[in-house]
């Protein structure tokens, strides 16, 4: 048994060393290159950033470490977090001092619920939610550290303090996001005996008799927790924390980018969809009228919300995990059908659109129907999930670059005179 700060404490010093040797004897060879295209593109391709939690490429999806995607349901998300931090999963004593060490700091100060108390009741579950993690920022360990001159090697140390006292607070301050934006009454208090993400569930109030609500709420914080460092909410958070901003600054600002529709926010809007072609044709819609209305959504210029994605080109394997929790749990719901005639329709049709680079369902596309299904209707909400797990992934990959010593991010822009002078010279 170690606990998690050991653990790291002894692999750090050997990827350290193992970076600064790589980096002397090849860090003049090149290992990418950038067109024009790519750089009005949103850098698509271009490999200028290291993230060694996850990897995804174009034909297989998530892998943790060195575990794919397809192994990680049945996890819990505290094996998960040491995953991503450590590359390997914990021993079962180790597993259960994280669980203990979680709870142990999961009480979220007084003055969180006042701010989220005083904000207009109209606003969104993200904004609050990001607020509420913005707050609490005055009790950064990073920043107190920072003030009394730790060494530079040691920066890790307080900002692994940081995410533990962040992550184990979200599920209580995402279920209290839920709870009152939504009048569900009091909040509930969290369960020790649960794991992290089961916790989230249990704390979320729904009527769950069977747990297969906590269930999911553990598969769904699995999947999300991390995607490689380089889509919106990674990058942004990297890039605040790499000007040495604590974790507070750095995770809302990731989250706020979560909360872009063609982003995190896809998965409310992806319900919304459905249940829009379920109102319009009165139940389960066939698959000429699926059809029919994805034709009539791309027509009026919008997307299709969880189809196309920025780097997979096949359907992201954490669809597929929900999909198989809805075959084995809700088969029958109406909305769970929709969501899987809709694999059946919308590849073939955005197929037809040369400009779409990837037709397949990413991991927006199905987690939606599975919360309607238990009982968590409010689709709005659904991005506040989606944050409370994507955390870890930012956290650790923040932990890991403090431990790299990795240097404030700043690349290189051009103007389009200077790109237009040197592509024609
Ligand atoms: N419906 C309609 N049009 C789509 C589309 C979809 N599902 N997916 C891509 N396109 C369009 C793009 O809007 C773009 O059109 P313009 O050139 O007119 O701007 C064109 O096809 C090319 O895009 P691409 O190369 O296939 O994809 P990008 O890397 O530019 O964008 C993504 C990726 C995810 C933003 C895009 O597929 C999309 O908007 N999907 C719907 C929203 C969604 O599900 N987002 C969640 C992604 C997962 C996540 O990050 O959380």
């Amino acid at each position: 048994m170690a606990t998690l700060k050991e653990t790291l404490a002894k692999k750090i010093p050997v990827w350290r060393d193992e970076i600064a040797a790589l980096v002397k004897e090849h860090g003049d060879k090149e290992i990418s290159k950038v067109t024009l295209k790519q750089v009005y593109g949103g850098m698509r391709g271009v490999r200028g950033l290291v993230c060694d939690t996850s990897s995804v490429s174009a034909d297989t999806g998530l892998v943790i470490r060195d575990v794919p995607c397809k192994d990680l349901p049945g996890r819990t998300a505290e094996e998960v977090l040491w995953l991503l931090l450590c590359g390997e999963y914990p021993d079962k004593a180790s597993h259960d001092t994280l669980k203990a060490e979680l709870q142990k700091r999961n009480k979220v100060p007084g003055y969180v619920w006042d701010v989220l108390a005083a904000m207009p009741k109209d606003s969104h579950p993200m904004c609050m939610f990001n607020t509420a993690i913005l707050c609490m920022q005055k009790e950064s360990e990073f920043v107190k550290a920072y003030n009394a001159g730790v060494k530079k090697t040691e920066y890790w140390e307080s900002t692994l303090e940081d995410c533990l006292n962040l992550l184990a607070k979200l599920p209580a301050i995402g279920a209290g996001v839920y709870r009152m934006r939504f009048n569900k009454g009091p909040r509930v208090p969290s369960d020790p005996k649960l794991d992290w993400g089961a916790d989230y569930g249990h704390m979320l109030g729904l009527n769950d008799p069977t747990g297969t609500l906590k269930e999911l709420t553990r598969l769904y914080m699995v999947l999300h927790s991390d995607h490689e460092s380089g889509n919106v909410s990674a990058f942004s958070g990297a890039t605040v924390a790499s000007a040495l901003s604590d974790l507070y600054y750095a995770l809302s600002a990731g989250l706020n980018g979560l909360a872009g529709p063609l982003h995190g926010l896809a998965n409310q809007e992806c319900l919304a969809w459905i249940l829009e072609t379920m109102k319009k044709f009165n139940g389960v819609p066939t698959e000429k009228q699926l059809e029919d209305y994805a034709w009539e959504t791309l027509n009026a210029g919008k997307v299709v919300p969880g189809y196309g994605h920025a780097v997979l080109r096949v359907t992201d394997p954490r669809y597929t995990a929900f999909l198989e929790f809805g075959k084995k749990h809700i088969p029958e719901d109406p909305v769970f059908k929709t969501v899987a005639r809709v694999f059946d329709v919308v590849p073939k049709v955005l197929k037809q659109i040369e400009k779409i680079s990837n037709p397949w369902p990413n991991v927006d596309a199905g987690s939606g129907s599975l919360l309607y299904h238990y009982g968590l209707t409010e689709f709005p909400y659904y991005t506040v999930l989606f944050s409370v797990s994507r955390a870890m992934g930012i956290c650790s990959q923040t932990v890991l670059a403090r431990a790299m010593g990795y240097p404030i991010t700043r690349p290189k822009s051009s103007t389009t005179a200077w790109l237009k002078k040197t592509v024609s010279a």
